[in-house]
């Protein structure tokens, strides 16, 4: 079995137990079984970009941090990644924030990261790279001489030709896709939309129904729509937590419901819109007074980005007017958390909670839907509301979806959710919980990487890949 070599933007505690739960556990696993490297940026911003690694062997794995500079951090990760790329993949292009330095930032970070993973590869390896941060890394390692089978993985939504083509980059950016042996989406509409660009803007040959080449490479493109831990994360949800277990009997004490969201603080998410349809279910029903709450939990991220203060702010404003305008002294509507909650609390409040409420604007996949449906009591679940635009909702049909952008159209399905009969809340959660049982993070990894050795193996001296545009800022022939 060849090794795993990992790399992502942020490297995983690689002695995080599947207690911990997560995604990065679920890889950790992998690549512990069959011995390898995980390669990334050790989250300091004050190192010396391409200064000395921190390389600590755990078992069979090398686990690789690497330093970088106050300046690339800022380029790469707050610029290019998520000023640029992160907005631009989520449909949002009014809050792109363009600038030449960051994606010169981008490809530097990009090179220098290949430079200093070349000396762990072994010729049959299996690289695995993850997300949008490191798109140009197989480029550059090709550059280097690297012939081994590379994959990539995108968490993160793939936007329409014509959204991508507002990025000056977009020509580098798909043409770096096709360094990669394998290209993996959550989605049929994201894997759709690097087809239809490559029809639309690229000299790309379809040669099969997933299957491209640009001169030389040869790409697969495909969907692997990812999973959670199901049964671990039920088995969580199971265990007593003091706090939330006092929580819940004082709520059946008195007769109150409860709606949830978990989302990291990003405008993507829909939070707003989403505190709004509660507000609005409110004043539509006056009988659900003092008998239905909504806790959102939200922990910040990248504070830096500008448009992220932006968010924190309007939703602070929209959680007080709306607690101002219903609340009694014996009941708060809204209960809004800015603050990360531990995992073993987080399962055990998606089963005490009779709906999920997770209504992103535009979202990879969302884990947190597939969270709420494995936490339920199967005898007594609670009811799944989820936007359209969430990855997931490709996959989870029995949930009651709902277009994010509709306020009024939400608060209708909150209504629903709220009222549903037992018989159908059992039948819709037996459905999805059955479908994220069979699909889950083991049967997502495996996939891939079947996939992934299911390309031809490395041989010694074949030519792959072409170096990536040379002038920074500016479209290649092929693809421009
Ligand atoms: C990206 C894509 C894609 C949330 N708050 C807390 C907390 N969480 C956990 C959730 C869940 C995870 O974080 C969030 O995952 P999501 O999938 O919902 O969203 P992103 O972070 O945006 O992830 C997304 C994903 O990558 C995987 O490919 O699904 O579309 O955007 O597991 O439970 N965990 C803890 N405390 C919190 O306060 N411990």
């Amino acid at each position: 079995m060849s090794r795993l070599v990992i790399v992502s933007n942020r490297v995983a505690d690689l002695r995080a137990t599947t207690q911990t739960g997560g995604l990065a556990v679920g890889l950790a696993d992998a690549v512990r079984e069959r011995g390898g490297v995980w390669f990334g940026w050790n989250g300091e911003r004050d190192g010396v970009t391409g200064g000395d690694l921190h390389v600590e062997r755990i078992g069979r794995v090398d686990r690789v941090a690497a330093p970088l500079s106050a300046q690339d951090v800022s380029d790469y990760y707050l610029g290019y990644a998520n000023s640029v790329l992160w907005p631009l993949f989520h449909y949002r292009l009014d809050l792109v924030d363009y600038r030449p330095a960051f994606f010169a930032g981008y490809r530097r970070v990009n090179e220098t990261f290949a430079r200093q993973l070349l000396p762990f590869l072994k010729p049959d390896d299996l690289i695995w790279v993850h997300d949008y941060h490191l798109i140009p890394l197989a480029g550059f390692l090709r550059r280097l001489g690297c012939r081994q089978r590379i994959g990539f993985f995108l968490h993160i939504p793939f936007p329409p030709p014509d959204l991508l083509a507002a990025s000056p980059n977009h020509a580098e950016l798909v043409e770096a896709l096709l360094d990669y042996d394998v290209v993996g989406f959550q989605t049929r509409t994201d894997a759709g939309n690097l087809k239809l660009y490559l029809g639309e803007h690229a000299s790309a040959v379809q040669l099969a129904r997933n299957r491209f080449s640009l001169g030389e490479r040869s790409v697969v493109i495909y969907r692997f729509p990812i999973g959670i831990d199901a049964a671990g994360f039920a088995a969580m949800a199971r265990e007593a937590d003091e706090d939330v277990q006092i929580d819940l009997m004082r709520r059946r004490a008195l007769g109150r419901r409860q709606i949830i969201g978990i989302d990291r603080l990003d405008y993507s998410k829909g939070l707003p819109e989403r505190m709004k349809a509660f507000g609005q279910l409110l004043a539509q029903h006056p009988e659900l007074e003092k008998s239905v709450t909504f806790l959102q939990i939200a922990p910040p991220t990248r504070e830096e980005v500008g448009a992220y203060a932006d968010i924190r702010m309007e939703l602070e404003t929209l959680a007080g007017s709306i607690n101002g305008r219903f609340s009694d002294f014996n009941w708060t509507p809204i209960r809004y958390i800015r603050r990360t909650v531990s995992r073993r609390k987080l399962a055990p409040l998606l089963r005490g909670s009779q709906v999920g409420f997770i209504t992103p604007l535009r979202d990879g996949m969302n884990l947190v839907a597939k969270e709420y449906v494995a936490a339920q009591d199967p005898e007594d679940p609670g009811v799944l509301v989820l936007s359209k635009f969430a990855g997931a909702a490709e996959e989870m049909r029995q949930a009651l979806i709902v277009n994010p952008y509709d306020v009024d159209g939400m608060a209708r399905r909150l209504h629903r959710a709220l009222t549903m009969p037992l018989k159908e809340r059992q039948r819709r959660h037996a459905a999805l919980l059955d479908h994220i049982a069979r699909h889950d993070a083991r049967a997502w990894l495996g996939a891939f990487l079947a996939a992934l050795e299911a390309r031809d193996p490395p041989r010694a001296g074949r030519a792959r890949g072409r170096p990536l545009a040379a002038a920074e800022g500016t479209s290649r022939a092929p693809l421009g």
